[in-house]
């Protein structure tokens, strides 16, 4: 038993800057002389982590203490963005800290500027996975990250000539001050090798995986701290390491290259993350990296377990993985294989047990983006886990086929494997639903749509196990932080509650009717305008006047998301203007910032389609000004917590029955943004809550598009009954705003002529009635502002509170647990 004096938790309003100051010279090496923004934030994250450590300890002290039941949630990828305000907002050190850098002369929102975005993640699922690990925090839910640590995340985007030019993103170049680096949490990861069998004392079949390649899982562990500092869970991330430093045989001929090349090849594994999010690559070292990180985490996650208990079967009850998407499922073959080839358990007990600790989730209902791998790779790979998943797949068929006698193509239908003529595959998905107990959409029209289209032979086998959780996103980032003009009026008004409950914020909406309130909202937002305004014209030197209305869509470049149908209503509203530039028309800045796949050359078309048609736009004299369309290039967390509070209008116009869910639709609905939007993924909840008399809906349902799809859609005849959309498509296809290749756009139209699989021909007309319905409202602010407080007033239940809980309460069995000091 060790006696140290205890850890100095609680830091004082005056030892702040003497905290800093100290971590300048000791932890940077630096005085005010030579200190730079990014040494000071270095400094402040030093002292924020130093304040969450104690906090950390006691957490996980008190986890242990109570033997709980912890829920993992495995990501490939967690969107983090910066992380210094909001770990200081959470412990409740944000204002000491500005006033204390202020009174060193220092300027805080350049040290916050300063901290380089952890973009760990694509998109939604992984910020989703970032906003999750916020809320186990705040709500006290024994809740891990695990993840990859990468060394590149998100491609940094340059718009060059107006096309994405893609970086790598070195976010670690300077060091990361958050993460403890493990050094002795360290697990090996086997790959490739054979699988040899082998009869045990009691004559019993066994399995050996032998001459496999091995390496070595490191863990880097992060601390995330809840609102209110009471708890702070852990998120580890993996980087993977050689198993040797050198082949010394090399070495020792003097090839000294030669000696680090396997080394640097098995590092490659943790070195950038994938930067697609809609399709499937079905590359060797994606595999490798999904195994890499799953087999460290069970290790990791066995070897706590194993602390307290030695009986297996207790695993359910202590241990609730979630797997967000197929990424990671690989782990359901790995936890059998450890079960079953190195703990000896028999294959039903394991089975039992596996199937009791994951849960998954599915973010996409697009076919490509569905995982499947050749069964000839995984051979190669992992060859001991194909024998497994061929196993669970022998078995689970055997069972349909006892239900559901004379059914092959049912079999053939829900096998684990692919039986394609051009290969076998093994389809991740159904590995994942067969061996987890809960499976869940992320809206409710996507777990519908689950149920009735992709997994509806599932749903009749195993009646009950897909569910709907519908996602949700902190409101700590996205309206605390990103929008501290709200947050204040809001807490001036009804108190600070709501940043725990968002429920509270129903509480604003008698205030919609109050004039002061009003104007008092009206000022915040014009703020947020204005601060945007500035960072365009002074960036992208375009000139848009905050009077105008912020017309806002940031997101992933997709089809399916349709910035075209965008561009679309952009031209024809710029073509109404030259021909009548008279006219009276409400001013309008559209902003559009997203990233396409490196490989998506329809997307990145459309991004060079949306600065082609700006730069026309934006230097037409006769548009005076009245519509301006700006690309914000390099969309990230942070860009995205300077462009929300600014919106008037968001835009959410995927082809119903496409988009999951959204979370920037909530986002940007909570910061008093009206969507315009289809009836699609969480639009149709959030039309529920805020009233369709809130809302600015349009276009076809998921059923009609099915209907379409069925009895054939002939999107020409669309064209020819429209004479605007006629206008618009010809401009665009004629070579207006790209001169000087009159080409360039031709493909585009021609595919949307012939067969524009996201029906925005269909949509277009509707899409504009919408846009006319939004402008009469707009032009009057009263109501225009009343409409955007009852949506801020009516969002609460897409906080991402509400959706851990419903995890914890109806998935993981677990719940909150604050150590008792803090309760
Ligand atoms: O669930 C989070 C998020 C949803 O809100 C989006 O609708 C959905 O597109 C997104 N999916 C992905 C990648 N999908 N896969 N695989 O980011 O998930």
């Amino acid at each position: 038993k060790l006696t140290l004096p205890p850890i100095e938790l609680d830091a004082k309003e005056d030892a702040l800057p003497q905290a800093i100051s100290n971590h300048l010279a000791f932890s940077v090496g630096k005085d005010d002389l030579t200190a730079t923004n990014h040494d000071f934030f270095v400094s402040v994250a030093h002292v924020a982590r130093d304040r969450m450590v104690g906090r950390l300890m006691e957490t996980m002290r008190h986890y242990y203490d109570e033997d709980a039941k912890r829920v993992y949630y495995f990501s490939l990828e967690f969107l983090m963005g910066r992380a210094l305000s909001n770990s200081l907002d959470n412990l409740g050190l944000l204002e000491e800290t500005k006033k204390s850098l202020a009174s060193m002369g220092i300027d805080p929102e350049e040290v916050f500027d300063s901290e380089p975005d952890a973009g760990l993640g694509n998109g939604g699922l992984g910020r989703l996975a970032a906003c999750f690990l916020d809320s186990m925090a705040t709500l006290g839910i024994p809740g891990y990250g695990y993840g990859i640590r990468y060394e590149y995340g998100m491609f940094y985007q340059r718009i060059e000539n107006g096309r994405q030019v893609e970086s790598p993103d070195n976010w670690l170049r300077y060091g990361n001050p958050w993460e403890f680096p493990r050094q002795e949490v360290l697990y090996p990861v086997k790959f490739h090798g054979r699988v040899v069998e082998y009869a045990d004392e009691k004559g019993l079949l066994r399995y050996h995986w032998v001459d496999t390649e091995d390496l070595m899982a490191m863990a880097y562990d992060n601390p995330i701290p809840g609102f209110g500092g009471e708890t702070v869970n852990n998120m580890r991330l993996w980087s993977a390491k050689s198993s040797h430093e050198f082949d010394l045989t090399y070495f020792n001929e003097g090839n000294y290259i030669k000696a680090v090349e396997s080394k640097n090849e098995s590092e490659n594994i943790s070195k950038v993350l994938y930067p697609d999010d809609s399709t499937s690559m079905g590359r060797e070292l994606r595999l490798k990296q999904q195994y890499f990180f799953v087999c460290a985490s069970l290790q990791d996650i066995l070897y706590r377990f194993s602390k307290f208990h030695d009986n297996c079967d207790l695993l359910p009850e202590k241990v609730a993985i979630q797997l967000n998407d197929t990424h990671p499922s690989i782990a359901i073959a790995e936890l059998m294989r450890l079960l079953v080839d190195v703990r000896f358990i028999d294959w039903d007990r394991a089975w039992k047990i596996t199937t009791g600790v994951f849960a998954y989730t599915n973010h996409t209902l697009m076919p490509e983006a569905l995982e499947t791998w050749p069964v000839e790779l995984m051979e190669r790979i992992l060859p001991r886990h194909l024998q497994i998943i061929y196993e669970i797949n022998r078995r689970f068929l055997k069972d349909v086929m006892r239900s559901w006698p004379g059914d092959n193509d049912l079999l053939r239908r829900v096998s684990l494997v692919d039986e394609n003529p051009s290969g076998k595959r093994v389809r991740m998905a159904h590995l994942a639903i067969v061996g987890s107990h809960k499976v869940n959409g992320v809206a409710e029209l996507h777990t519908k749509l689950m149920k009735e289209t992709i997994f509806a032979d599932f749903d009749r086998i195993y009646p009950g196990k897909i569910v709907n959780m519908t996602n949700g996103v902190t409101p700590r980032r996205w309206i605390k932080q990103a929008n501290p003009g709200l947050a204040g009026l809001i807490t001036a008004t009804i108190g600070p509650e709501w940043v725990r409950d968002l429920s509270r914020l129903r509480e604003i909406e008698s205030f919609a009717q109050d004039p002061v309130f009003r104007k008092d909202f009206a000022a915040v937002k014009r703020a947020n305008k204005e601060c945007l305004a500035r960072f365009l014209r002074d960036r992208l030197g375009i000139e848009s006047s905050p009077d105008s209305l912020f017309d806002v869509q940031i997101k992933r470049i997709h089809e399916y998301k349709r910035q075209l149908l965008n561009v679309l209503h952009i031209v024809t509203a710029y073509s109404r203007i030259i021909r009548d530039p008279a006219q009276q028309v409400v001013p309008r800045t559209v902003v559009f910032s997203g990233k396409a796949a490196p490989g998506y050359a329809t997307a990145k078309l459309i991004i060079k389609l949306i600065n082609d048609v700006a730069e026309i736009v934006n230097h037409d004299h006769r548009v005076a000004g009245r519509l301006n369309v700006a690309f914000i290039p390099n969309y990230s967390v942070s860009n995205a917590e300077m462009i929300i509070p600014a919106a008037d209008l968001s835009e959410q116009i995927s082809t119903a029955g496409t988009e999951a869910s959204g979370t920037g639709n909530m986002k940007l609905a909570m910061n008093g943004a009206l969507t315009i939007g289809t009836l699609d993924g969480a639009n149709i909840e959030i039309r529920a809550e805020v009233g369709e008399e809130n809302i600015f809906i349009f276009g076809l349902t998921a059923d009609e598009v099915l209907d379409f799809k069925r009895k054939g859609y002939v999107p020409r005849s669309f064209y020819s009954a429209n004479e605007e959309l006629r206008t618009t498509l010809d401009m665009i296809g004629s070579g207006y705003f790209s001169p000087d290749e009159p080409g360039r756009f031709r493909g585009l139209v021609d595919g949307l002529l012939t067969s524009d699989p996201f029906f925005l021909l269909a949509d277009y007309a509707s899409y504009l009635e919408a846009q006319k319905k939004v402008e009469s409202v707009f032009v009057d602010p009263d109501r225009w502002i009343q409409m955007a407080i009852l949506n801020v007033a009516r969002m609460s239940r897409f906080s991402s509170d509400r959706t851990i809980g419903e995890y914890a309460q109806k998935i993981w069995g677990v719940s909150p647990l604050i150590p008792p000091s803090r309760a």
